[in-house]
């Protein structure tokens, strides 16, 4: 019998699942330790993230030691079906964790990722900003001729993750058509793979983002429906599909450095975002909360059928 300790919360409607267990890493750079945590420790990401322990929209991380002495932590993230680079919701739900454990205060705190070091700031109201990795346009304007629904455009873009965001046809994004707006989703997801589609050094588009009208144009700016690697959706705006989002505008020149964004999820839940331009990069900032919702112990009884998760068979 094997018991992991584990702290949950969301950010905005969004779980992470922060796992309490020191694990052999090494003591590489994250990239090379994440593919450590996938070759040996594939089993913790299936018993955290997958029925029946976990709704499939959890993502899961894990804290390493940082390379770095001026970083806090080193995190891994991960979900139902693989790891992933940057968790924009999953990172302010670390950070609120370490914080309802006491091990940080609220000031700057630099955090090692896979994809590179993120700034993230905990205020003094609780609200946490992330200032993510450099963000980046990398193909503007790709039509997809998507089976079932015809002509798709969008632009591919990064934000610590590989995004197809649709600029048309425009949509109506409303929770109660989720569904719908899955089959969509994957639908996209689907002709991107057939077709080759990647983004930079092959990267997978595995998370695909729709944009429509705010529920309030005084509350946000627009709403999103973010489709995640695992087939579930985004319950919050996504970190990183925001970070993508301000990446398009400013290559477009819609959206000027320092001027906010606010980014509204398919659940109502709000992110704030702006960028720096450093080194003529775009470096976003998103700016939300997290709560605290279990500390518990998760039981791993051999017995069981689905120890390690719902297997596909
Ligand atoms: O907030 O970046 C994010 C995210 C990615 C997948 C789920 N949430």
């Amino acid at each position: 019998m094997t018991t992991l300790s584990v702290v949950d919360s969301h950010t905005g409607g969004e779980p992470t699942r922060v796992i309490d267990q020191d694990l052999d890493l090494g003591t590489g750079p994250l990239a090379q330790r994440r593919t450590l945590f996938q070759e040996k420790f594939d089993w913790i990401r299936r018993a955290t993230c997958t029925e029946p322990r976990a709704s499939e929209a959890m993502v899961g991380a894990i804290l390493t030691p940082p390379t770095n002495p001026l970083a806090v932590t080193g995190v891994i993230f991960f979900n139902n079906v693989d790891v992933l680079g940057m968790c924009g919701h999953g990172m302010i739900g670390v950070v609120a964790t370490l914080a309802y454990q006491r091990k940080i205060q609220p000031g700057k705190h630099r955090i090692e990722t896979p994809v590179g070091d993120v700034l993230a700031t905990l205020h003094e109201n609780g609200e946490v900003s992330v200032r993510n990795v450099p963000s980046y346009r990398h193909l503007a304007d790709l039509e997809l001729n998507v089976p079932g629904y015809g002509s798709v455009m969008g632009d591919v873009a990064y934000g610590g993750n590989w995004f197809y965001l649709v600029k048309s046809p425009a949509m109506t994004l409303s929770y109660s058509d989720r569904d719908e707006l899955l089959r969509f989703t994957k639908a996209i997801r689907h002709t991107l793979d057939k077709q080759k589609v990647t983004g930079a050094h092959e990267g997978r588009i595995d998370h695909i983002e729709l944009y429509g009208q705010p529920s309030s144009e005084l509350a946000a700016n627009s709403r999103n429906f973010v489709l995640c690697p695992g087939g579930e959706y985004d319950r919050s705006p996504c970190g990183t599909g925001t970070s993508a989002k301000i990446a398009i505008l400013a290559a477009e020149g819609k959206l000027a450095p320092g001027q906010i964004w606010r980014q509204e999820s398919i659940t109502g839940s709000i992110f704030q975002a702006s960028y720096d331009l450093v080194d003529d990069q775009i470096v976003p900032t998103i700016r939300g909360s997290a709560y605290v919702t279990a500390v518990s112990q998760l039981i791993i009884n051999p017995a069981d059928q689905f120890a390690f998760g719902i297997q596909a068979r």
